[in-house]
């Protein structure tokens, strides 16, 4: 038996962590930007002295983030950001490498707050949300550990519209940075990674053909447009449902057809919603849905199938494959449901691939060194990004390391930029 690690910790089976330990090896061997940072930082040390707390899927590109994070010097304590998201290999990995780590896949909600707090008993001075639950629970719950927390980083869309609001309520308790609205991660994670993932979740779970399907995606934001490009990429035929007339008319262009869900939930066979608005796919447009039907979402909470009413309306409910469950209508017709509405890129498959999580956790990582070292969120408890030129450095590493070149401006063309006396 091994000995008793002394880290607190609670995982579903420390037994697992080899396992996990593969996975980790595999998600550094592809994300080179973030290793290359390690290395770094853990000659200098920029968060020694530093306690975080991090609320963020526990998947094997989050192991390399948070064992970057110790490396950079700092103290970590981890839970999930959702509950069916955490993979159980992984969370064992990291707590026999010593990470205080409450994390295990199938929580229930008290489960999952619970977890929250355990990482908050650890006294942060940052957090690292994906969501903002983390957050939200220490200025709801706890905002006398708020004095002792420098700063905050938010990961995604959901997270830092939530976080904008409560700034804009003059909410905040301390400053944090929107991570997601860096373009290295929004314009290649929200896209590249949501696209593939959610594909290859919905793959995972219902080993269907996706060539020659209707498949209808609510929502063309970011998100919604990694999905749909990757859907057509794969022979599916895409529609898109909005509520936003620009990202309609975008969507139009890009050859999508667009309609009202109520007229589209008769024709397609695979719905995904990547919105982050609630009630996107009701009850009543799924009482007209086909036999057969594949209803999913994509979005960080569980709020866009009205799922609570399909599932008090159905007539049998059965799991008929891993995260897939057949819904029998009093109609006669069958829905599958995929992960129960939750993100199902995450509950259903690994979330999106190490390459892109690379320049997301970059990010998260520069943010986190910068609010340590008071280079940002210096003006208030307010929301802020991440500086230019730091995004701009993960994208110069990243083309690096993948070995691509770019041009430089001569001095001419630098003045060219700034001339305004230069006409035709
Ligand atoms: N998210 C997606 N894939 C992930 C992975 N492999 N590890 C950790 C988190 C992961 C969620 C992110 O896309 C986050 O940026 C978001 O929710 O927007």
């Amino acid at each position: 038996m091994k000995e008793e690690l002394t880290p607190p910790f609670k995982v579903r089976d420390i037994s697992l962590a080899e396992e996990g330990q593969k996975k980790i090896d595999w998600a550094e061997s592809r994300m080179p930007v973030l290793m290359k940072l390690r290395a770094e930082f853990q000659k200098t040390k920029p968060l020694e002295g530093q306690r975080i707390a991090g609320c963020l899927h526990v998947t094997k590109e989050t192991a390399v983030l948070v064992e970057t994070l110790v490396a950079a010097g700092a103290d970590v304590a981890w839970c999930g950001c959702n509950p069916l998201s955490t993979n159980d290999e992984v969370a064992a990995a990291l707590a026999a490498n010593g990470i205080n780590i409450w994390a295990w896949h199938g929580m229930n909600t008290e489960e999952y707050y619970w977890a929250i707090d355990k990482t908050l008993e650890f006294e942060p001075t940052l957090t690292l949300d994906d969501g903002a639950d983390l957050i939200f629970r220490v200025h709801s719950k706890f905002p006398e550990l708020a004095s002792k927390i420098i700063g905050g980083t938010e990961e995604t869309t959901t997270g830092v519209h939530r976080l904008r609001a409560m700034d804009a309520d003059n909410k905040l308790l301390y400053p944090v940075i929107a991570v997601n609205d860096t373009p290295t991660k929004w314009e290649f994670d929200n896209v590249y990674g949501t696209g593939q993932s959610t594909l290859d979740g919905i793959l995972r779970a219902t080993s269907i053909l996706l060539a020659g399907k209707n498949v209808v995606v609510a929502g063309y934001g970011h998100c919604g447009r990694g999905v749909a490009n990757r859907a057509k990429g794969l022979g599916a035929n895409v529609i898109v449902t909005e509520v936003d007339p620009i990202n309609a008319l975008k969507a139009t262009l890009e050859g999508f057809r667009v309609m009202k869900m109520k007229d589209a939930a008769k024709i397609g066979d695979v719905f995904i919603t990547a919105t982050g608005m609630k009630d996107v796919i009701t009850l009543e447009h799924l009482k007209t849905m086909k036999d057969g039907a594949i209803v999913c979402n994509t979005g960080h909470y569980d709020v866009e199938i009205q799922v609570d009413r399909l599932l008090d309306y159905a007539s049998n409910v059965r799991t008929i494959r891993p995260n897939n469950e057949e819904i029998t209508m009093p109609e006669g017709h069958r829905i599958y449901l995929l992960a129960r509405g939750r993100l199902v890129n995450l509950a259903a498959a690994e979330g999106h691939p190490s390459e892109v999580m690379d320049m997301s956790f970059s990010g998260q990582l520069l943010s986190l060194v910068s609010l340590a070292q008071g280079t940002v969120g210096k003006e208030g408890n307010h929301v802020y990004l991440l500086p230019k030129e730091l995004d701009e450095q993960i994208a110069r590493l990243k083309l690096e390391l993948m070995g691509f070149e770019i041009d430089e401006l001569t001095p001419e063309q630098e003045a060219y930029l700034h001339a305004y006396d230069e006409g035709t």
